[in-house]
């Protein structure tokens, strides 16, 4: 690129303004602590909480107390954590003596992440799916994921709401509602759809209301919840991260990833939960003697050399005429790619987009996994189930009889058709169906692509870039990218309860490899980020405003009186 196109001026002008941003904080006397610099919670990296951590500006016990202030100033209007975990507070205390004693876990020691509500703790949390169904039933032990963020010394702080089931129940509903949970709404616009099913992960992500989060992800529900809450997603690939006791739809499509504010923190913790399980085999797929270091790979000179090409006929505007304000920021954005010394390769476009979406195929895979895989991955596995529920056939009728399951206002259509399909993931038919389905997401999408035309990796509006991954289980990273203009028309959802599109809606930009490529994968979405800042430029209209300095002067106002 010979000449500066606007877009990079405007970049150039972002950096400025975040360098000048970041000058202020130094000076931001209304999150300073004890007269040291720190910023507010909201844009508080991981790094920036080990710091204060370890020079005892606060402690992990001030850290929890200040994330559940902030929960509980915006919970009755969002509605994001169904549960705190209700020992989070001696957790932290414990935390903080082994750190006095000179133990630290890891990065994350002390540090609070939420998780999704389909992700089981052996402790005083409930493990539903937002569902009654599953209200008291007990787990025999901690999820690998549970375990795993624990090892790594970091308090789990509560279960966020979801899209009831990861949004696998019905075809009549909103994203973010569970029965338990209640109507989960994202913080940039009132009333804001905040996309699913890792609904509540996302927006208290955004907020600041944890260092992180994590959710899981089928088909979208880490990547568009990510999208329209101005977050960072990692979608891993199917085997990066263990699925025990993670409520399941799909043996193999189910993930676990990270929802963080920046590429950096979404390493973090994708470093800490990464790995074989003995609890799930897919993890024996991971190519990895020692997990990579994620964190290693958050490097401004990522892209440089790099070929990425783009499946324009994934951008789809006559299937999603809403996405059209989009594309001019998508398009951009391949200039600052460019200018970081990426190869652009256009028109690399996925050869099986029609006939898979012509096919049925997507639909069947999904419906066997379900009827094989609920009963046998999760509800064989409790030692209490109250309701008796051991099949998709008991949960159908329990969600019929249950006057909170909100039936038949919100249907069990997904289940119905599940159930008439009348055979699982054993059955012949579902291996003629998942060999369609992955050879047209594969060879003719993602690994075609990215082998056809000797590239290292594929980018998309994350609008447009979950499916294709989803199906073959190989992995994505979306960073935020840009905001509806100020002239937008707001779009109600298909329900009827909540705004979907509107000015200011947060979008972001995904990168996509090979399976097991999340070490490269951040390192070019990092490298995007750090040239952009977008997050920092898309502000909610709701926001907490419990800050660790309030928690750290009443403290010592308490130990004075
Ligand atoms: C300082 O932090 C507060 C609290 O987040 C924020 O409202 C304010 O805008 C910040 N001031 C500057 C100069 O960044
Ligand atoms: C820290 O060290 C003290 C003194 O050795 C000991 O009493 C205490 O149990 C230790 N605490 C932890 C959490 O290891
Ligand atoms: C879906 O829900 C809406 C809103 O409650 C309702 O009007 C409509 O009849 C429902 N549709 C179906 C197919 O059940
Ligand atoms: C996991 O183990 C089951 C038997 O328990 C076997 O059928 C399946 O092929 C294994 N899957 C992988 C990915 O190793
Ligand atoms: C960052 O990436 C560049 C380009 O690939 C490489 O030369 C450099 O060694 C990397 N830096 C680190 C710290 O890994
Ligand atoms: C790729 O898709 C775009 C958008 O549909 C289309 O304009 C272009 O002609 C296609 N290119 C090839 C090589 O198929
Ligand atoms: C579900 O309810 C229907 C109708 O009441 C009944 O015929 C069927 O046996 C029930 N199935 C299960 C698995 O309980
Ligand atoms: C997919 O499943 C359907 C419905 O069971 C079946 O008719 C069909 O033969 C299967 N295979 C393919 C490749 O469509
Ligand atoms: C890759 O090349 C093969 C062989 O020409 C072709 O069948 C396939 O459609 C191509 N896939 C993509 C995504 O370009
Ligand atoms: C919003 O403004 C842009 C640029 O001024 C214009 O191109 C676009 O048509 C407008 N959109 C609406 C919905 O008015
Ligand atoms: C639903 C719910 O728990 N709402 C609570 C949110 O937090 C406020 C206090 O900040 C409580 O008053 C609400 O009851
Ligand atoms: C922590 C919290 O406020 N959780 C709330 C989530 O939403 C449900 C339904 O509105 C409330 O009952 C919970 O209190």
């Amino acid at each position: 690129m010979a000449t500066i196109s606007p877009l990079r001026l405007l970049t150039l002008a972002w950096l400025a303004l975040s360098g000048l941003v970041h000058s202020q904080e130094c000076f931001n006397s209304s999150t300073a602590i004890n007269g040291k610099a720190f910023p507010p919670l909201i844009e508080a990296t991981t790094e920036d909480l080990i710091t204060g951590l370890e020079s005892g500006l606060f402690t992990s016990v001030d850290l929890v107390t200040a994330y559940i202030d902030r929960i509980m100033e915006v919970n009755s209007t969002l509605r994001m954590v169904t549960q705190l975990n209700p020992d989070a507070l001696s957790i932290a205390a414990e935390l903080d003596s082994m750190r006095a004693n000179g133990t630290v876990l890891g990065p994350l020691h002390g540090i609070p992440i939420l998780i999704k509500n389909n992700i089981a703790t052996f402790d005083k949390m409930d493990n539903t799916a937002g569902s009654y169904a599953l209200a008291g039933a007990k787990v025999p032990r901690d999820s690998t994921m549970a375990a795993k963020l624990r090892q790594a010394g970091a308090v789990i702080l509560g279960k966020t709401n979801l899209s009831q089931w990861a949004n696998y129940r019905s075809f009549n509903t909103s994203n973010g509602w569970s029965a338990i949970g209640g109507q989960t709404q994202g913080a940039y616009y009132p009333e804001q759809d905040p996309s699913g099913s890792s609904s509540g992960s996302a927006v208290s992500s955004s907020l600041g209301l944890a260092l992180a989060t994590l959710g899981t992800e089928t088909d979208g529900s880490i990547l568009s919840p990510s999208d329209v809450n101005n977050l960072v997603g990692i979608k891993p690939t199917v085997g990066l991260t263990s699925r025990d006791l993670v409520i399941p739809i799909s043996e193999h499509q189910d993930t676990v990833g990270p929802i963080a504010r920046t590429v950096k923190d979404a390493a973090y913790v994708l470093a800490a939960i990464a790995g074989k399980s003995p609890y799930d085999n897919y993890t024996n797929a991971n190519p990895f003697n020692s997990t990579p270091d994620y964190v290693a790979a958050c490097n401004f000179s990522a892209l440089s050399g790099k070929r990425i090409g783009v499946p324009r006929n994934l951008i789809d505007l006559v299937a999603d005429p809403t996405a059209a304000p989009i594309v001019p920021v998508f398009n951009a954005a391949l200039d600052i790619l460019r200018a970081a010394g990426a190869t652009i390769v256009e028109n690399t476009n996925f050869t099986g987009y029609e006939a898979l979406n012509e096919g049925d195929y997507s639909n069947i895979v999904l419906e066997a996994d379900f009827i094989t895989d609920l009963p046998k991955e999760y509800l064989s596995q409790l030692t209490y189930n109250p309701n008796n529920i051991h099949s998709v056939a008991d949960l159908d009728n329990f969600t019929h009889a249950f006057p909170l399951e909100d039936w038949p206002q919100r249907d069990t259509e997904i289940w119905d058709e599940a159930l008439a399909l009348g055979y699982g993931n054993t059955s012949p038919e579902f291996w003629s169906n998942y060999t369609m389905n992955t050879y047209l997401a594969g060879p003719l999408g993602v690994t075609g692509a990215l082998a056809n035309y000797s590239l290292d990796a594929l980018v998309l509006p994350t609008e447009f870039s979950p499916n294709f991954p989803a199906l073959i289980g190989s992995p994505v990273v979306t960073v935020p990218l840009g905001a509806y203009p100020a002239n937008t028309t707001v779009l109600r959802n298909g329900f009827g309860n909540l705004n979907a599109i509107f000015p200011g809606l947060p979008f972001g930009i995904s990168f996509m490899g090979p399976h097991f490529s999340e070490e490269l994968l951040i390192g070019l979405a990092y490298a995007f980020e750090q040239r952009t800042l977008v997050r920092n430029t898309i502000t909610p209209y709701l926001e907490a405003t419990t800050e660790l300095v309030d928690v750290v002067n009443q403290k010592r106002r308490l130990s004075k009186a």
